[in-house]
């Protein structure tokens, strides 16, 4: 259970991120996929990350100190740059740093809308993931607005388009923060990543 979270800072660049070492557990997706609302269900927190209908508004890394033995992080989106670009201008510098350079960083959630097909966009950010041995799991977000059936029938084509690349299949997760769905799995894959 997570008791308390608090902001810690938002950085620009990786020399600002906190110094200290506590481990960072980090959320990243596409923008608008639903990461600041996920945020504040994980934490019981509505007003922790700031949710925004507008897409693409977080473009800086923020800290989140939780019960002062981790840090949850929320990275800025991914996803808004056109697929002709090569990769590393399709994502931000901030976040090539972050995700594939920064040791403070133990484990990654990549964050996808359940109601999507495979994105490009996301199946290359994933296989970066694997190149680099980034620890990551899949988060589906906004469960609520499909069935339960559409909602397995989704995670099978994204499996299926997984198996395409990958040998073994990433653990996967479905979420609601309308409902709050998921967040006990969530929150209890955390601690067995912490403890
Ligand atoms: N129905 C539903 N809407 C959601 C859910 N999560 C986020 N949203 C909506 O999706 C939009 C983007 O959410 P936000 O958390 O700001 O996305 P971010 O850009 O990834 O941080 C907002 O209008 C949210 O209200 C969810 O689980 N269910
Ligand atoms: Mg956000």
């Amino acid at each position: 259970m997570i008791k308390k979270a608090i902001f810690k800072c938002s950085s620009e660049k990786l020399s600002q991120i906190p110094k200290d070492s506590l481990r960072d557990i980090a959320f990243i997706g596409r923008s608008n996929v639903g990461k600041s609302s996920l945020i504040n269900m994980l934490t019981n927190h509505n007003g922790l990350a700031k949710t925004s209908s507008t897409p693409g508004k977080t473009k800086l890394i923020n800290h989140f100190l939780v019960d002062d033995r981790w840090y949850l992080v929320d990275l800025p989106g991914y996803g808004y740059a056109r697929a002709s670009k090569r990769t590393s201008e399709k994502f931000q510098k901030i976040i090539m740093d972050y995700v594939f350079r920064c040791e403070k960083l133990h484990f990654l959630f990549v964050l996808v809308d359940i109601r999507l097909e495979p994105q490009p966009i996301d199946m290359e950010f994933i296989s970066m993931l694997g190149q680099y041995q980034v620890p990551f799991a899949i988060i589906f977000t906004k469960c609520d607005k499909i069935s339960a059936a559409q909602q397995s029938r989704q995670v099978q084509i994204f499996e299926k388009k997984l198996l395409e690349t990958w040998e073994e299949l990433p653990t996967m997760m479905l979420s609601s923060s309308l409902k709050s769905t998921g967040r006990e799995d969530i929150v209890s894959y955390i601690e067995n990543l912490i403890n």
